[in-house]
């Protein structure tokens, strides 16, 4: 499991204690941008108390994005299987880690999701999770996949799937590389299964999204909406001709 940190030195012990405990054959990565509240330091820490742990340091905060990809890379360089992905601040719960688990038997892709029958939000104010609905819905509808938790960080990926869908021509930087991977995925017709979580609220440290961050992914989502119009538009003119 990839877990990426920026200053969440209050939570990154407590969700690591609880992933080697819920899941004890699963690797930890954590994917430090020199969070300034010692976050890299803590992780170095556990690191060296537990050999399933393990740390990248990165010089700067480029974004959610570019830390998966890094972590990603360290993943798939080190031959692991499956290669998941998790916030460091207790909003996934470990414990429910198996049951993505079990649904990547018949996926390439699992999504923890909060949008499907049984899944939930906790603590989230409404203004978060109108962010949320609005931009999955927009996703949906711009995209066109079916997913119903497309910006969800909560995840399972099969080696042979993050293989397939180029990672090296992902650009998107922060958050909406979680949609920018489940398209992908989708569009290389692999098979995505989402399943129920609860997502809870963090209770310690402060959320890193911003203003930027959504921007960026109503950016790219409307690009990638128009892109796919205009190439569908094109096909079906071939056809008429
Ligand atoms: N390495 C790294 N981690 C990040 C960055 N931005 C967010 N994170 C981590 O990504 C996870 C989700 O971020 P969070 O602030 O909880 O976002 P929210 O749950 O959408 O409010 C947390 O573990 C953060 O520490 C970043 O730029 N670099
Ligand atoms: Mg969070």
């Amino acid at each position: 499991m990839v877990i990426p940190t920026f200053n969440e030195a209050a939570n990154l012990a407590w969700v690591v204690g609880r992933l080697r405990r819920a899941e004890p054959e699963v690797e930890v990565l954590v994917v430090d941008d020199s969070s300034p509240d010692g976050t890299g330091e803590l992780a170095d820490e556990l690191a060296a108390a537990d050999p399933s742990v393990h740390v990248l340091h990165r010089r700067s905060k480029d974004g959610l994005g570019a830390a998966y990809l890094a972590g990603f890379g360290w993943a798939l360089e080190r031959g692991f299987d499956v290669i998941g992905e998790m916030d460091a601040d207790g909003s996934h719960q470990p414990e429910e880690l198996h049951r993505l688990l079990t649904a990547l038997e018949s996926a390439d892709l699992v999504i923890g999701s909060r949008y499907v029958p049984g899944g939930s939000v906790v603590n989230w104010p409404v203004s978060r999770q109108l962010l949320s609905r609005g931009g999955n819905l927009y996703v949906r509808t711009l995209l066109g996949i079916r997913v119903k938790d497309a910006t969800a960080g909560f995840r399972v990926f099969r080696r042979s799937t993050l293989e397939k869908i180029d990672l090296g021509s992902v650009e998107s930087a922060g958050y909406v590389f979680q949609t920018d991977l489940v398209t992908r995925t989708v569009r290389s017709g692999l098979v995505v299964r989402e399943v129920p979580i609860e997502f809870v609220e963090r209770v310690r440290g402060a959320s890193k999204m911003s203003g930027a961050v959504a921007a960026e992914s109503l950016k790219l989502v409307t690009r990638w909406g128009l892109r796919e119009r205009c190439r569908q538009l094109r096909s079906s003119l071939r056809r008429t001709r």
